[in-house]
This record gives structure tokens, sequence and C-alpha cells, in this order.
């Protein structure tokens, strides 16, 4: 039975997202296990190859130009640094490498964009999956990151269109959308998600879901950021999200794309084991593995290690890693069931 969808109406994913919670986790659960493989959480290493100085005024981003938030600009990494970061994430067991560079998009036909197109095709040449997050693209930045055997693309929604310009005044959701849609045509995963606690309504968070949801394919993976509210950005001073808003977020994400990889992203560092075991039976399966986001911090590999042995979560096998979940076809559901 083909469960991918591509017509949620607001009104419905409201419905669902505002379920009594132990019902929304039962109809969670009832999908993951219909269409992921079971017990595994996919360990997605990250890195800022260029930080800091972005002239985009995301009012979430400790990397903008425009606060005083203590960020060092730096200049972009080595090649052979970058590498040595993703041997070091390979042998502690990540599966997936992303590269984020605080650009507004890559400068066409730089040196810059030249060294990135180097960096990605290094990764893959040690085994991994290669994802990187650059801003905007244009039609041939697209295909060099395809060409040099680019994995996924990280590009977020991070809100409603409703919400957005309240939050990011430099570019438009058309832009993001945009982006998106060079992405998915040059057969590049999609990677997208959000945040959650920039002072947002439930309908926001609502109709950044229904929007996700309804692109076709479904994005390959779906980060859930919780708000890591940076001294110095426009939002230092907002409301730790509650956890529990976290897993109504991750439980309507899974149901509204079933094979999508739901990934527990920003903000894990302040949530117990408790609030993660939840989030990870809400759906969620994917985390950031690593100490460090991009400027800001992330539970150790240790203490992840140990989370995951403690709840019996395995990282998933990177062979199944490499199957996209956009791509895998909608008859998997039995061949899941049937490899328990
Ligand atoms: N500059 C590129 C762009 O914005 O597309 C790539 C890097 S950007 C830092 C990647 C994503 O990180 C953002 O879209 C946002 O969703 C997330 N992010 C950034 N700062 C965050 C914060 N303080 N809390 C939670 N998520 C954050
Ligand atoms: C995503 O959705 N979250 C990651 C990744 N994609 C690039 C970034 C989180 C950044 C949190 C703030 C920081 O560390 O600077
Ligand atoms: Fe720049 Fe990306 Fe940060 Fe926005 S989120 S300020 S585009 S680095």
């Amino acid at each position: 039975m083909s469960e991918a969808r591509h017509d949620w109406t607001k009104a419905e994913a409201r419905a669902l997202h505002d379920l009594p919670l132990t019902e929304l986790l039962f109809r969670a659960q009832e999908v993951h296990r219909r269409t992921q493989p079971r017990n595994a959480v996919q360990l997605c290493s990250l890195l800022s190859i260029k930080t800091g100085a972005c002239p985009e005024d995301c009012s979430y981003c400790p990397q903008s130009s425009k606060y005083d938030t203590g960020v060092e600009a730096e200049r972009l990494m080595d090649v052979k640094d970058v590498l040595d970061k993703a041997r070091q994430a390979k042998e502690a067991g990540a599966s997936r490498f992303c590269m984020g560079a605080a650009w507004r998009s890559p400068k066409k036909g730089s040196r810059q964009f030249q060294q990135v197109l180097e960096m990605v095709r290094g990764v893959r040449a040690l085994g991994l999956e290669a994802c990187a997050t650059l801003g905007m693209l244009d039609d041939e930045q697209t295909q060099q990151l395809k060409d040099a055997g680019l994995t996924a693309y990280n590009h977020n929604l991070d809100t409603s269109e409703d919400y957005y310009g309240a939050i990011i005044t430099t570019r438009s959701y058309q832009d993001r959308l945009q982006t998106i849609a060079r992405v998915a045509a040059a057969g590049i995963s999609v990677c997208a998600g959000g945040i959650i606690g920039m002072g947002e309504s439930v309908d926001d968070r609502v109709a950044m879901l229904v929007t996700l949801a309804n692109l076709s394919p479904h994005p390959e993976s779906v980060p859930v950021n919780a708000l890591v509210a940076v001294p110095g950005t426009p939002l230092a001073n907002q409301e730790p999200v509650d956890s529990l808003e976290l897993v109504r977020m991750c439980a309507t994400a899974r149901i509204m794309m079933p094979r999508a990889r739901v990934r527990l992203s920003a903000g894990r560092a302040s949530l117990s084991r408790e609030a993660q075991l939840l989030c990870f039976m809400a759906g969620a399966n994917s985390i950031f593995f690593g100490d460090k986001l991009l400027t800001t911090g992330n539970p150790d590999h240790d203490s992840d290690l140990a989370l995951l042995q403690a709840v019996g979560l395995s990282p998933l096998d990177p062979d199944e890693a490499g199957s996209s979940a956009s791509v895998r076809p909608n008859d998997g559901d039995q061949a899941w069931d049937a490899a328990e």
C-alpha cells in the first residue's frame, strides 16, 4: 500500500498534531514500523567548513554578520583538514558527513566552490554519504555538486511562509523553495526541515510540515531543530521549547512523510535521555553525532553511544543509509517487516 501523500491540508495536519500525545505516538509508531528500518538511527556528522560573517539576517543564527554573537569569522577550511575530520567522523561511527558554510550562496565560478567540490569527492571516496548546506544554488552549481557525488543537500524552510518574514528579511520563502526544487531536479536527495521555538504559533509549525509533505517526492530527510537561543541574536531571549512539543513535531512529521528520515537536530544538548527516547519513539531516526553542531554544542560521541545502547538502538548500517528514502519503492513495507 502506498502511503506517500502530497495533498495534506493544514486542518488535517493540525488535527494530527493536536491528538492526545499517547494516541499520536501510537499512530506514528505504526507508520514507523511499516516504513523504516527497525531499531536504527542514522548518525550524521556535521562540520562548519566556513564559519561566520554571513550577509543574511536569519534571526536565530549566531553566524549572521548583523549580530554580535562572538562567533569569529573564519575562511573556508582547507580540503585536507575537512577530510581529516570526515575520516575521524567515520571512525567514530558516522555514515553521513554534512558540511555547512555561512554563505547566502556560493560565489559563482569561485575557487572556494571548486574546493567544496573537492571536499565532496573526498568525503565520498572515504565511503561516507556527503551532504552540504551552502545557501542558495543556481542550476550550474547544483549540477556540479551532483557530478561531484553529493548525496544530499540541506536547505531548511525553517518556518511557515507566513512567519518567515518575521525571522529573515534578506531572502524569500520562494527563494528557498526554488533551491529545493533545483536540488531535487538534479537527483540530489533533499534534506529540508525547520526550527521550533522562535515565537511561531502551532499553526505555523503545522503549515511548515504541510509545505514539506506536499513536496513530491517528500524530502529524504527532515531535520527538526529546537532553537538554540544564542546571546546577541534577536531570538536570544526566547523561552526554551517544551520537549513534548518537539515530540509532537517528530511524530507529525513521521506520519505525514512516512519514508523520510526525521532528524532530531539542534537542541538535543538540553534534552533529557527520556525526552530523546520519546522523540525516537515518535519517529525520529537520525541525529547529528559529535560534540559540535556548527558553532554550538551537541552531546559527545560517548554519551550518544551510551544512550543508543541503553535504549537498544544501533547506528543505521551505511548500506541502508545509502538507500535514499525518497527513492525507495513504496512497496517496501513488507520488505522491512520481513527483514526482521
Ligand atoms: N547558510 C546556509 C543556509 O542557511 O541555508 C547553511 C547553514 S545554516 C546554519 C543551516 C540551518 O541551521 C538553518 O537553516 C537553520 O535551520 C539551522 N540553525 C541555524 N542556527 C540555529 C539555531 N540557533 N538553532 C537551531 N537551528 C539553527
Ligand atoms: C540543520 O537542520 N541543523 C543543523 C544542520 N541542519 C546544518 C545546524 C544547526 C545549527 C545550530 C546552531 C549552530 O551550531 O550554529
Ligand atoms: Fe547565514 Fe545560513 Fe546563518 Fe542564515 S542560517 S545567517 S544564511 S549561515
